[in-house]
């Protein structure tokens, strides 16, 4: 059951079940309200369980109908069945077969775990514990199986059904209006790939053949009307095909590859083996509807979910806690995918702007936890940042530690040796190790101690000895569980920057092993000396970011725009913006007047116009931090108001100051006629889009005329929003038209509402509160529909930092009193939001009593609490 008995789950005690389940047949009878499901189990006895050992099925929330083993019903002393479980105390023999019928209600089921009715769609969410609330099973990664599946269900309301693996049967039900399909999945999988859909979908489709020449029919289905903006989904499924062939040398492995989009799904996608389901965010574009950010964000995630099947399904987790096995490598590979389709220095930027804003949050407050977590009470509470952007970094430092071709021998012995296992991340690490004789056991800390490393870098160089001498420092703070930390394996990859912006060339190094541009920090201090080195240079640590850890330099005012000018590394250059900006904008926070800032914003200006770069790399230079970037950086006695204010203040002062040139780029930057979300093209929208946020912010009339103009012009969904936003943030003259025009023009397209109602909540307000209130009776808004609360709830508590950490505690007992809600319909929905609390150590002392006071709200509410819930909110109070 729930909270009050959730017990704490742990790695150690791991242990095979009893009985090995070899094939499982399932009838689903669809009806809305009554669906019944036939399971057909076909169990031994598992060597070293002692004969009759009692069988122990999961269960969550079930009807259970009837229950029998070799054809015949069992008696009621022979089992003991609850909503949980079901217990078969003495199974009969060695091998046999148990069906079950069970009876549930997908119409009734607002947790959108298991089987439920998205707008009338019959879809199913198994990861990580829903297949227990379809039917009794073993429900856990390690226990693989055989599925077939047989769907029935009306023929007019459900003339598509689909399941797992290839189709094998289908037909009308004699005498009944109602039909049935068979599909058989020949690989042998653990429940929570286990998928079916039952619908009236539109499908647009396309052969495949693979690089041994197999033929693979790809259909993407979606509700009615919507089949017209599926062409950019499928293009990114065929590319991510053809490159896992390339890259990684994996084909598809059946005949058919489904995927399905719906409207309700509590995350972005999910691999079930063959039938891909979909949040129709992830699948829906058109230039109309959908930003540059959206087919981005779809081309990752279809990549995403296709690469699973390798790296997941064919090779999944001996159990949970291994989740990073499957989730950090594949993010992993949506990002090489990302990089080789697009440029790969704005994607490793794009994603260490997320890794910093979702990851380090989480590493350095309550909710900090190791890639590989030890413990947990709610399974959905670890599909964290740390568990999927971590873990890919982790692995991207396996790359970076043996080269590209160590790397894919690894993961080649990856592949053969593990292929139809549920495996760990030991088994994973000891593929690299032995591919390449390398010990990686130093490494493999970055797996079990939380935290991010905090690395300190001072350096001196002597002339006369021609000698640059680098003080290397690693600190990592306690984590909760963690008292103590050991040094990690930090490999930084760094060049000595001279005069002339070219990398020094050294004669031989003493004090760490370095080879060319790779430095390994192993040990808490190190001091490495570079010998032949002819003259000053100015050091650029962590090129590429190779290791997530957050660098404290020494470096000076000049150096660093020294660096923001000229260093080779793309991904250092936009660094020592950043790094610039973060601590301008600190001092502008603590009242000071800092040095150096004209010859900073002088600086950008040039970066702005520099040619030589990427458009988009020039839009990223731009971006100021965000308002929880700073408050991060600032890290105790946070007061989110000062920090508002003076980031509204730089932004408007480098508008002003750097106004013609931001007009001049926006002026001169040339548009294809027609609009393609091709990476140049997605670009130029963003440098152009950047330059006018800082025209509104210098607030002048004729920067307000030019965003209205160029939200009334837009011919897309990319310049639309971000003029829209510019209009609100900044709130300009045509602001409340262009929010009235923007509604009326796409009242009928939720996903295109979802950015009006994220825009609203981010507006500023004397009473942000009052304002999301009135938002959440909006006839665009809905408490059933999980985007629908992303935007509304999630924009504000992500993007209004004033509102929700107002001072006087509003947004905090908003907080509380929308997850209590929320619990009683979609727990996870209510502790994904919850997770916003975890920040709240780091506030000042008059925001941290009304923070803890809302928390404590919440546990102490008359309501049973999901464990979802208690767990985010127990930890957090810690
Ligand atoms: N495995 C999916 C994400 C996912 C996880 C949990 C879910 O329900 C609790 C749903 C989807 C992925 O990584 O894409
Ligand atoms: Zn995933």
């Amino acid at each position: 059951m729930r909270s009050e008995t959730a017990q704490l789950i742990k790695l150690e005690d791991y242990k095979e079940t009893p009985y090995v389940i070899e094939n499982v047949s399932l009838v689903f009878k669809l009806q809305p309200e009554a669906t019944e499901v036939i399971s057909t189990l076909t169990l031994f006895r598992r060597e070293g369980t002692e004969t009759g050992a009692p069988l122990e099925l999961d269960g969550d929330d079930l009807t259970l109908v009837s229950v029998a083993i070799d054809g015949a019903a069992l008696a009621e002393e022979a089992y003991e069945a609850s909503p949980e479980k079901l217990v078969v105390q003495t199974p009969p023999a060695d091998t046999f077969k148990l069906e079950v019928v069970t009876r549930v209600n997908p119409t009734t089921n607002t947790k959108l775990e298991g089987l439920y009715l998205s707008q009338g769609i019959y879809c199913t969410q198994c990861e990580a514990e829903g297949f227990r609330r379809i039917t009794y099973y073993y429900d856990r990664p390690d226990v693989l199986s055989v599925f077939t599946t047989r769907i029935e269900a009306d023929k007019v309301t459900n003339p598509i059904l689909l399941g797992n693996g290839n189709p094998q049967d289908a037909g009308d039900i004699e005498g009944t209006d109602r039909h049935f399909a068979v599909w058989h999945d020949p690989h042998p999988k653990p429940a929570y790939l286990f998928a079916l859909v039952a619908g009236d979908l539109a499908c647009t489709s396309e052969k495949y053949t693979t690089a041994s020449g197999k033929p693979v029919d790809l259909n993407i289905y979606v509700e009615k009307g919507n089949e017209d903006r599926t062409d950019w989904s499928m293009d990114s499924l065929i590319r991510s095909m053809r490159w896992d062939e390339k890259v990684f040398g994996r084909e598809y492995d059946l005949e058919v590859f489904n995927i399905v989009a719906v409207s309700a799904f509590n995350m972005g996608a999910m691999e079930n083996k063959g039938l891909n389901i979909f949040n129709d965010k992830y699948i829906l574009a058109d230039s109309d509807t959908a930003t540059d950010m959206d087919y981005e964000g779809i081309e990752t995630v279809v990549a995403h979910e296709y690469f699973h099947n390798w790296t997941g399904n064919r090779i999944t987790c001996r159990e949970w806690f291994q989740l990073c096995l499957k989730e950090g490598l594949t993010v992993f590979r949506d990002q090489e995918f990302s990089s080789d389709e697009r440029s790969r220095p704005v994607k490793r930027i794009a994603d260490v702007i997320r890794l910093k804003s979702r990851q380090f949050p989480e590493d350095q407050g309550p909710l900090s936890h190791p890639v590989r977590p030890t413990e947990y009470k709610e399974i959905n509470n670890f599909y964290t940042a740390t568990v999927y952007d971590k873990g890919a970094e982790l692995v991207r430092m396996i790359k970076t530690i043996l080269g590209a071709d160590g790397f894919r021998k690894g993961m080649d012995l990856y592949f053969e040796r593990h292929d139809g296992d549920a495996s760990t991340i030991e088994d994973f690490l000891k593929c690299f190790e032995d591919a390449n004789q390398q010990d990686l056991s130093h490494f493999s800390l970055w797996y079990h101690q939380s935290g991010t490393p905090f690395v300190k870098a001072n350096g001196s160089y002597d002339e006369a000895a021609k000698t640059y001498t680098l003080d290397l420092e690693q600190n990592t703070a306690a984590t909760p569980g963690q008292d103590e930390k050991k040094p990690f394996f930090i490999p930084i990859r760094f060049g000595l920057v001279g005069p002339n912006g070219d990398d020094l060339a050294y004669t031989s190094v003493e004090g760490a092993h370095v080879d060319g541009d790779l430095l390994h920090l192993t040990e808490d201090k190190q001091t490495v000396v570079f010998h032949g080195i002819g003259s000053k240079p100015v050091p650029s640590l962590l090129r590429e970011f190779s290791a997530p850890v957050k660098l404290e330099s020494t470096l000076s005012r000049e150096d660093q725009i020294f660096l923001m000018r000229h260093d080779i590394d793309p991904f250092n250059r936009w660094q020592a913006t950043q790094t610039l900006m973060t601590e301008l904008l600190i001092e502008l926070t603590n009242g000071e007047e800092p040095a150096g800032k004209d010859a900073f914003i002088e600086a950008l200006g040039h970066m702005a116009e520099d040619k030589n770069l990427d458009h988009a790399f020039r839009g990223f230079g731009l971006m100021l931090p965000s308002e929880q970037a700073i408050a991060l950086e600032i890290g105790k006695d946070v007061d989110t108001d000062a920090i508002g204010d003076a980031r509204d203040a730089f932004s408007k002062e480098i508008g002003k100051a750097l106004y013609d040139t931001f007009k001049r780029i926006y002026d001169a930057m040339e548009m294809p006629a027609t609009f393609s979300p091709d990476a140049l093209s997605a670009g130029k929208r963003a440098l152009k889009l950047r330059c006018l946020s800082y025209l509104g912010a210098a607030q002048t009339e004729e920067s307000a005329v030019l965003t209205k103009a160029h939200f009334d012009n837009a011919d897309n969904m990319t310049d639309r929003m971000g003029a829209l936003t510019v209009l609100v943030i900044w709130q300009l003259a045509g602001a409340q038209d262009a929010l009235k025009a923007f509604e009326a023009r796409h009242k009928d397209t939720a996903l295109a509402m979802d950015k009006w109602l994220s825009i609203a909540a981010r507006a500023p307000s004397e009473d942000a509160i009052a304002a999301i209130r009135t938002l959440t009776e909006h006839p665009a808004f809905s408490w059933d529909n999980p985007n629908r609360i992303y935007a509304l709830i999630g924009g504000f508590l992500g993007g209004n930092t004033r509102g929700f950490h107002a001072a006087d505690g509003s947004g905090y007992d908003y907080l509380a009193e929308i997850t209590l809600q929320l619990d009683k319909t979609n727990p996870q929905v209510a502790s994904r939001m919850a997770k916003s609390f975890g920040t709240w150590k780091n506030m000042n002392a008059e925001r941290r009593v009304k923070a803890e006071a809302a928390l404590k709200r919440i546990l102490a509410a008359d309501q049973q609490l999901s464990t979802d819930v208690k767990e985010i909110v127990e930890l957090c109070l810690d």
